[in-house]
């Protein structure tokens, strides 16, 4: 974890038995860890003690000494955040043994639940996002264990008067489509579900504007005559894949004066392209690095060929990862979204969430999965135990992986949930809740919570659905530090909804004769 805005060392990890041990590190030995008597008693103060590790309750061990308006507004942040890391805001009750605030689960679905309903007239400018509640508060509930089907009718005809007989969906009636919209709109049939949902799809014009928004360089614009960016490489990739759509290019598409052969050819490069100086990726060629145009590159290169393949081939790895780990800040435990920003709760997917990727990438040598069919390679940990017939494997301790799980899982559930009656995740203390964080922000608690692998790579064609299989991550009381009850339940780690809908609605196209 990067401290504050400097790239620091993390401090070696060490436990504060807050309230209960003013004293500081007098309890420490060598190891760093405090003593078990003073984790688990020290409650003679008359105060509960909790084992955080000093990493979460003390300002950053490192400090540019610069001071600048970001270092102050920095500073001021870390000093808001700090009394919920460390279990010195509102009821002590409220916190486990770790310190860690539980999930107010019903409060958030009831959140959600509501943000569904009619958009109330002060939300006017957000009426072209729309297609964004939808996927945002359906998204949310599913990761919340609710059943989200008996939306399906709702969706059903609030995405047919968003739909354009040109193709893809806009914002509202008789608004322009555009990617974004349409992605979203995509994602929340799937999340509803069933044959109604589906086929409200005109898939033919989908494909005919997909090919319009396709660019000579590779890229995509978000809709006609608009701009080219990651966005549009990311969710084009999401769309064509989910809804099985044709490769070919219709006659009229700009992409062919690039000499290019098909909706995927030269896109690759084209992401490649938005790699920056810094390692990070900017959402088109030449601008600033950004976490959420990261996860949109990893994303759309996953889908066009095995992550483990085509992720090195693509980006420079090592850099990519370098500036993802520097996201990560202490003692916050969030993510911010660029090189001297404040973390922010929706970083939790938009940076957390390309993590998932990047291991998985990683943590199976990158066979090519074309030419070999016979896999002789270290099984993934779910592969192994669906292998052995049993319940996912206890991971115990937690597998080395390269962002603090345990940090991310404090700041969201210690900072991002709001802790009035009103419910739902938010960026950060101080800030209101809203569908948008508490989709993202369980999104990223998700990704923290899950391990996800790639199964033996497949020598079919179809690189859009390699064997992404999930095991939980944490299932030892000791090492979870969250309870078990707030567990959510995992979500695919490129279509951002759970695999199952993903995979449904892929299927349900793939079965189809023909491609119309
Ligand atoms: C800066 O906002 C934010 C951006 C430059 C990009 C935001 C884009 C997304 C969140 C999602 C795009 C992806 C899809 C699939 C549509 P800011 O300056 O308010 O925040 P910051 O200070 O944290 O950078
Ligand atoms: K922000
Ligand atoms: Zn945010």
């Amino acid at each position: 974890m990067a401290a504050a805005s400097s790239s620091a060392t993390p401090a070696s990890p060490s436990f504060n038995s807050n309230r209960s041990n003013e004293s500081g590190d007098s309890n420490n030995d060598d190891d760093g860890f405090v003593d078990e008597e003073i984790i688990t008693h020290g409650a003679d103060t008359g105060f509960p003690s909790f084992m955080i590790p000093d990493v979460f309750t003390q300002g950053p061990p490192v400090r540019d000494a610069l001071v600048t308006d970001t270092s102050r507004l920095q500073d001021k942040t870390v000093d808001t955040c700090l009394p919920y890391l460390s279990a010195d805001h509102g009821d002590p009750s409220a916190y486990n043994m770790h310190g860690v605030r539980s999930l107010d689960r019903e409060k958030h679905v009831r959140f959600l639940h509501g943000s569904l309903g009619r958009l109330s007239g002060r939300f006017v400018a957000a009426d072209a996002s729309r297609p964004w509640y939808l996927y945002w508060s359906l998204a949310g509930l599913a990761m919340l264990g609710e059943d989200v089907s008996g939306y399906r009718e709702a969706v059903v005809k609030t995405a047919r008067g968003m739909q354009n007989d040109e193709g893809g969906f806009g914002g509202g009636g008789r608004q322009l489509s555009h990617l974004a919209t349409t992605y979203a709109v995509v994602l929340a049939l799937a999340l509803v579900g069933g044959e109604d949902a589906y086929e409200v799809v005109d898939r033919k014009a989908m494909w005919k504007w997909l090919c319009s928004l396709k660019q000579a360089d590779g890229g995509f614009q978000v809709c006609v005559g608009g701009e080219e960016d990651i966005r549009g490489a990311y969710c084009a990739s999401v769309v064509i894949t989910l809804l099985n759509l044709p490769l070919d290019l219709t006659p009229e598409s700009p992409a062919h004066s690039g000499g290019l052969s098909d909706l995927f050819a030269g896109l690759a490069d084209w992401v490649r392209r938005c790699q920056t100086f810094e390692g990070g990726i900017s959402g088109q060629p030449m601008a600033e690095a950004h976490g959420a145009y990261a996860f949109c590159a990893l994303g759309c290169l996953a889908l066009l060929d095995d992550p483990r393949r085509i992720i090195p081939r693509s980006l420079d790895v090592p850099r990519l990862i370098s500036w993802l780990s520097a996201r990560q800040y202490a003692p916050e435990g969030g993510f911010s979204g660029r090189t001297n920003k404040l973390v922010d709760g929706c970083y939790s997917h938009w940076v957390g969430g390309c993590f998932p990727l990047i291991e998985a990438c990683l943590s199976t040598p990158a066979a090519d999965a074309r030419t070999s069919s016979n896999d002789d390679r270290k099984p993934a940990v779910a592969d192994a135990a669906a292998a052995a017939g049993t319940k996912p494997q206890l991971l115990s301790p937690a597998p080395e992986t390269l962002f603090s799980r345990e940090g991310l899982i404090r700041y969201i559930l210690c900072c991002c949930q709001d802790d009035t009656k009103r419910g739902g995740l938010r960026d950060k203390p101080g800030k209101f809740s809203d569908a948008y964080h508490t989709c993202y922000v369980l999104s990223g608690l998700s990704s923290a919570q899950h391990l996800w692998t790639l199964g033996p790579s497949s020598t079919s064609d179809d690189a859009a659905a390699p064997s992404w299989s999930v095991s939980p991550l944490y299932l030892d009381e000791d090492e979870a530090t969250f309870n078990q009850e707030d567990r959510v339940r995992p979500i695919h780690p490129v279509y951002a909804i759970p695999q199952e809908t993903a995979s449904a609605m892929r299927e349900y196209f793939l079965a189809k004769e023909g491609f119309f």
